[in-house]
């Protein structure tokens, strides 16, 4: 592996999969692989889960780790070309990636979509600026279009709790105030569509992700007849695609709770976090026994370490 940006630098999905169960496991098997390699973290967003898992999944291969915040660590970035800088940032992405390119040997970044010029975010522009002007492997910690470490967790985790060959997992949109990102929903239907599992999407109108993610998912607009037989539920909120970043309902009586999931069959709910709690899904939910939103974080780990071995392994073909 080059780069992991989506679904689409990965080779063979199960081999992948496997390699995260196998790293769990024998966390230290390739302790060695890393040795006086440096990875750059860059966060352009907070984190919890992202930045530790991908610290400790880096630590476990051996690599070196040095992690910014970029903009309050460091001097904002320009990303536009051809600008004349005279405004608050202080740095243009072409020295910055180039010289991060020096000191690393892999980059990974977060940087989160803005809500505000759809086009512009689904460009993906930063991880393009990064993976030219740096030279090096760049890795996907949340983008403004996808979140695939996050979603490799999410498929270790299926792998892991089905009971069945084929089991039924609905996305389902979540009540929030505040405009988010589309990058988990995204991210997790696209990984779903390369999954054996029948797959639905339900959301309120005028919600629906952009086509391309949702694939061949069935997209149901009455939630609770989408959840009906489910064996994993996956919540998440998104802000509209179509109308673009804007909150068009905070319709309350989306959020999950035991009655919804009683609906189900015997169903798992699933969660990326950060989750509010009581407004997003009820605390009988988080705190009993069909959650797996502390295992999916867990399997963080798991996911970083596959993926960063692939891309250290391709660096000694090279
Ligand atoms: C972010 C999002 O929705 O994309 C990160 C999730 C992993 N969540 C928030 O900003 C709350
Ligand atoms: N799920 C996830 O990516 O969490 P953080 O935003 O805390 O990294």
């Amino acid at each position: 592996m080059k780069n992991f940006l989506s679904i689409h630098d990965v080779e063979d999905l199960n081999n992948l999969i496997t390699g995260g169960i196998i790293a769990k496991r024998n966390p230290f098997a390739d302790q060695l692989l890393g040795k006086n390699k440096t990875i750059g973290l860059l966060f352009f967003n907070s984190s919890l889960r992202t930045r530790l898992s991908t610290q400790k999944a880096a630590q476990n291969l051996g690599l070196n780790v040095m992690m910014m915040n970029v903009g309050q660590d460091s001097w904002g970035l320009e990303l536009e070309e051809g600008v004349v800088m005279n405004g608050d940032k202080a740095e243009h992405v072409k020295e910055a990636a180039a010289v991060i390119g020096r000191y690393c040997d892999i980059i990974a970044i977060r940087s989160f979509a803005e809500l505000k010029d759809r086009e512009k975010d689904y460009a993906e522009h930063i991880f393009q600026q990064f993976k030219k002007y740096s030279g090096r492997p760049v890795v996907n910690l949340e983008s403004a279009t996808r979140h695939p470490l996050q979603s490799l967790a999410d498929c270790i985790t299926i792998e892991e709790f089905r009971t069945k060959q084929r089991p039924k997992v609905v996305l389902t949109w979540l009540p929030h105030f505040k405009p988010l990102p589309q990058a988990v929903a995204n991210s997790f239907c696209e990984w779903m569509n390369h999954m054996d599992v029948e797959l639905v999407v339900t959301h309120p109108e005028g919600y629906d992700l952009a086509p391309e993610f949702v694939g061949k998912a069935q997209v149901i607009y009455d939630q609770k007849k989408a959840l009906e037989g489910a064996d994993f539920v996956y919540g998440k909120n998104w802000s509209s695609y179509q109308h673009y970043g804007q909150v068009l309902t905070q319709d309350y009586s989306w959020m999950i709770d035991e009655a919804k999931m009683a609906l189900t069959d015997n169903g798992k709910f699933m969660h990326c976090l950060p989750v509010r709690r009581n407004m997003k899904v009820a605390d009988e939910i988080l705190d009993g026994h069909r959650s797996l939103v502390i295992d999916q974080a867990a399997n963080r780990e798991w996911s970083a370490q596959a993926v960063l071995k692939e891309i250290l392994v391709g660096q000694l073909e090279e």
